[in-house]
């Protein structure tokens, strides 16, 4: 029986430019994350954890920050095992070159592709020496003796996994193909189990904390057990993030669902954890603008917040809006457009850019 932790793709030095001031907050969560990683190791009796590529966002990441996590990693209260990824490749001059790696006696960062034996399992490493190559890392493993319990540690994009930058291809049945009980994979940066139902023998532990909007299930790292070899690993999700990235997408056809939005955001827990990215579509009347005015009021108290209002349009239905705009100029070319006869996505169009102005002469 071992079990271990899996983590990857902590992507310590990440810019996170676009969120701004938050960026500093969120980038420090990394690191709080990564303590609960040790800590996780500690409460479930780890006997080693695996770190599965991308521990840094690149090889140019300063030098403190890098020391920052070797101190973390040579905490844990067992040993610590690492492969380097496409973000930081094994390449002259890489973060692994950094004295503090042999200070954390208890870490070892793989430089190549040769089974490491251990009391209870043989460990096949897979570190990565490129940013981008079109071989499957997992090539070389053949996992021989079945007396042992074969776990690999590898990189890369599994066949059919919505993985953005597609590289180091790894084929679906990679694991049972080289006879491993357990593949270990980072790059993804969700949690994602590949094999039969009964046995999931391939696993993204995803990133131990949120790295952007849109994924579907990060933040946690793996507690896995196998009993013995051949038997069927038992993986538990531990949940490490701190910061939530929460994304609301919505088409909005009335004030109704304008008012729904915003008390899906008023439900949101923590916003002082949270960052908020609020996409609107549709169409609106000049009425729902206060609807609008207390969304963006709602979004205002989170750590970040972005209300995207550009894919909503003035509704070319309701002339409503004509009546309420200032006597003169905007109002006599409001009446035109209401009299158009141009096709309805034109006079749309029109009355979006009109509405526009309209909302620059009010400011
Ligand atoms: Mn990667």
């Amino acid at each position: 029986m071992v079990r271990f932790v899996h983590t990857a793709d902590w992507q310590i030095g990440m810019k996170l430019a676009k969120i701004g001031d938050a960026g500093k907050r969120v980038r420090e969560e990394r690191f709080s994350a990564a303590r609960r990683v040790i800590d996780a190791a500690s409460a479930h009796g780890a006997e080693f954890i695996l770190v599965a590529g991308d521990l840094f966002e690149d090889n140019a990441v300063d030098r403190a920050q890098v020391r920052t996590v070797a101190d973390i990693l040579g905490k844990a209260p067992c040993p610590v095992f690492i492969i380097p990824g496409n973000h930081d490749p094994l390449v002259p001059g890489a973060v692994w070159e950094d004295r503090s790696w042999k200070a954390a006696g208890n870490v070892v960062v793989f430089g190549e592709n040769t089974p490491y034996e251990l009391p209870g399992a043989t460990l096949h490493p897979c570190p990565l020496r490129g940013k981008q190559s079109d071989a499957d890392p997992t090539s070389w493993i053949r996992a021989e003796g079945g007396d042992r319990i074969h776990i690999g540690l590898a990189h890369g994009s599994v066949e059919g996994a919505p993985i953005g930058e597609w590289d180091h291809p790894i084929p679906r049945d990679a694991a049972s193909r080289s006879g491993l009980d357990y593949l270990a994979l980072g790059h993804w940066h969700s949690l994602g189990l590949f094999g039969t139902k009964d046995a999931p023998r391939t696993a993204y532990s995803g990133t131990h904390e949120p790295t952007s909007f849109g994924e579907r299930d990060s933040g946690n790292v793996l507690i896995v057990d196998i009993e013995a070899p051949g038997c069927a690993p038992v993986i538990t999700p531990v949940r490490t993030g701190g910061i939530s990235w929460v994304s609301i997408e919505e088409q909005v056809d009335s004030r109704d669902a304008l008012e729904s939005v915003r008390e899906r955001i008023d439900k949101l827990r923590n916003p002082e954890r949270t960052l908020l990215r609020v996409r609107l579509s549709g169409l609106m009347r000049p009425d729902d603008r206060d609807a609008m005015e207390e969304i963006a009021l709602a979004a205002a108290s989170f750590l970040w917040s972005e209300v995207d209002e550009s894919g909503l349009a003035p509704s070319p239905e309701d002339d409503s809006w004509i009546g309420n705009l200032p006597a003169g100029l905007l109002r006599e070319v409001g009446k035109r457009l209401g009299r158009t006869q141009e096709a309805p996505e034109i006079r749309t169009k029109a009355l979006l850019e009109l509405y526009t102005l309209l909302s620059e002469v009010k400011a």
